[in-house]
């Protein structure tokens, strides 16, 4: 099987910025083994740290240690220019004249970290634009250069793009190299499994409602065959799971404060996810539209965030489009709704 590493040094097109991905994907995994054996070691890694971050979001001791660990990838490197992560106020400046910025969820999933359960990092990389660093991640996700996630589970395993495709690499648990298992994954186009957490579902609003209400009518509604669902709690999780077989992932807007663009963040989470699932031909959109099309206003921005198989995320918008048109209220969509009397 081929190492990461070789197949980085494949990948090399001799431009710059595409060439330092070597060199900063060598750091990461070398980091992610570190983290994957801090993990696995357990001890209180859950705990609460009485800290927040940026957003209002009690940081766990984990948190922290993953984001000092990626932040001095990034630095080891030597080709970072900023790091702009979910833990950060703002952008870590770290050397002008580097070509990459990384924009990085150091750990997702920390509520699943004191019960065993899968997390990860989530990674994008973008060109240095030049400028104002502390706004250099303020770019589409159609600007990045690379994504990954590194899931924590049972296995470690890394899915990575650089545009020619997503590949999923699996970490030799005593040497810490990662082996190249799939090249080449392809999200398939339909499913009939669906991940969201439905127990919130009054506070979807109308078109995530209905879609819902639908799959759950099963083969007595308008789909005409049964789904099944599942909801782990960790976006990287529930991703390597769509990767593996297929699916849809919703994490919508709501009527909760400051859920109304969902919970996911745009420029660390939704991009890096959307262009792997691009790049195995599946869709990511915010229900409307497509994910790597949206310009970041702020950093810590969020974004609702839907993808998967490419003809269920077709749906989602169906009906999403058919509630700005109006036409949820028409006699021929009075079917039954499960959330609505
Ligand atoms: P945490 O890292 O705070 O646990 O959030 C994880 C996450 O961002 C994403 O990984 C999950 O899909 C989603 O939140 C779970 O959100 P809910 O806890 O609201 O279901």
């Amino acid at each position: 099987m081929v190492a990461l590493d070789a197949r980085l040094q494949s990948l090399k097109t001799g431009q710059p910025q595409q060439d330092a991905l070597v060199e900063l994907f060598t750091a990461l995994a070398a980091k992610a083994h570190d983290v994957s054996r801090i993990i696995s070691a357990g001890g209180e890694l859950g705990n609460t740290i009485g800290d927040q971050n940026a957003d209002g979001d009690a940081q766990k001791a984990l948190d922290v240690m993953a984001d000092d660990e990626f932040l001095e990838a990034a630095k080891v490197s030597g080709v970072v220019a900023a790091y702009c992560s979910e833990e950060q106020d703002s952008a870590v400046i770290i050397d002008e004249s580097a070509p990459l910025i990384v924009a990085i969820d150091p750990l997702d999933g920390s509520s699943n970290i004191d019960v065993n359960v899968s997390i990860g990092t989530i990674i994008s990389v973008l060109p240095n634009p030049g400028g104002d660093l502390q706004q250099s991640a303020m770019q589409t996700g159609d600007q990045q250069l690379a994504a990954a996630f590194f899931v924590y589970g049972p296995q470690t395993t890394l899915y990575l793009t650089t545009g020619n495709g997503t590949d999923l690499y699996r970490m030799d648990p005593v040497s810490g190299v990662f082996l190249l298992i799939e090249e080449g994954i392809e999200i398939p186009e339909d499913t009939s499994e669906y991940a969201i957490n439905a127990s919130n579902a009054r506070q979807w609003f109308t078109p995530v409602q209905r879609y819902i209400s639908d799959l759950l009518l099963g083969d007595e509604g308008p789909r005409e065959r049964n789904f099944n669902m599942r909801w782990i709690g960790s976006l990287v999780a529930d991703a390597g799971r769509i990767f593996n077989r297929g699916g849809v992932f919703l994490y919508p807007g709501d009527r909760r404060p400051k859920y109304e663009n969902g919970r996911l963040r745009l420029i660390y989470e939704a991009n890096p996810v959307a262009f792997l699932v691009e790049q195995a031909g599946g869709a990511a959109t915010d229900g409307t539209t497509r994910i790597l099309e949206k310009s970041p206003t702020e950093i810590h921005e969020r974004t609702a965030l839907v993808f998967g198989s490419k003809t269920e995320v077709r749906w989602v918008g169906s009906y999403e489009a058919e509630t700005r048109q109006g036409l949820d209220q028409s006699p021929l969509f009075s079917h039954r709704n499960l959330f609505r009397s």
